[in-house]
């Protein structure tokens, strides 16, 4: 089955950025629930700035659950990433994901890397960039897998990575990878703007679709912007996929408007 969820951001330094509720765990948890939302997915500054007591106890209060832990945090807030030049800089990256890893994990939820991927230029090499991401992965896909989760790699738009805007491309990466626990976190929003066909790079994910970021082309809840939502719902349900979709969209025109058109949509593509 197909399941919601609704980000909630506790990163001050991402003000401006594609979260729907925002500061307020608590608050954020009582909204999601709400309105009706399966789950939350967290985008926090640092694992360990997350009590894990309070967290079961705000899932357990309000009947959700975990589907996804950001680690963008680590960029937006240190300039931490994988593809560095610095081996300390990507130490950090790693121990920084490592950390969300284990915290997701404990609540069966994966980690998600999008913006910690980096990208090449500035004197390094795509080659080089890509033979340190792949070294990073083969080390952080098995952490997930102790903890019997998968690893989300995210790819993004052109303006946000150079290194894979594409599902086919991503897809051709993971599977030079030695683990096969790294699968794909599809975001609509930068498929609108890389993928020629959204439910077709879908459909070619397949197994290897791990979540979903629901936004429309514009980075609005779904339904107001143009993507054409009918064939992309029919593309997930049709290839069994059965993991979340999550709300990463702009609190336009404020969050609660945000929620409550993301999970309208939900129900009328997937109920
Ligand atoms: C960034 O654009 C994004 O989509 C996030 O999910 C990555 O951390
Ligand atoms: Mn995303």
């Amino acid at each position: 089955m197909i399941t919601s969820a609704v980000t909630i951001s506790l990163v001050p330094e991402a003000r401006g950025g594609p979260f729907v509720f925002w500061d307020d765990l608590e608050a954020g948890c009582a909204r999601a629930a709400a309105l009706g939302f399966d789950a939350i997915e967290i985008f926090p500054t640092h694992a360990d700035d997350l009590d894990g007591l309070v967290l079961r106890e705000l899932l357990r209060k309000h009947g959700l659950r975990l589907a996804a832990v950001g680690t963008g945090a680590g960029w937006v807030r240190r300039k931490l990433r994988l593809t560095d030049p610095d081996p300390h800089v990507r130490m950090c990256a790693r121990d920084f994901i490592g950390a969300v890893i284990d915290f997701a994990g404990g609540f069966g939820a994966p980690a998600i890397i999008g913006s910690m991927q980096g990208r090449w230029g500035d004197g390094v090499s795509r080659e080089q960039a890509l033979a340190w991401l792949k070294e990073e992965l083969d080390q952080l896909g098995p952490r997930a897998h102790a903890l019997e989760t998968p690893l989300l790699y995210e790819p993004l738009n052109r303006y946000e990575t150079n290194l894979f805007n594409t599902v086919a491309d991503s897809l051709g990466f993971l599977a030079t990878l030695r683990t096969q626990n790294v699968k794909l976190l599809c975001d609509l929003f930068h498929m609108s703007i890389e993928e020629a066909d959204i439910a077709g790079a879908l459909k070619r994910a397949g197994p290897k679709l791990g979540h979903v970021h629901f936004a429309d082309s514009n980075r609005r809840a779904i339904g107001w912007g143009h993507t054409d939502i009918a064939p992309v719902a029919e593309a997930l349900k049709s290839m069994g996929y059965a993991g979340h979709v999550s709300a990463e969209c702009l609190p336009l025109p404020d969050s609660d408007a945000a929620a409550a058109q993301t999970i309208a949509s939900f129900r009328r593509w997937f109920r």
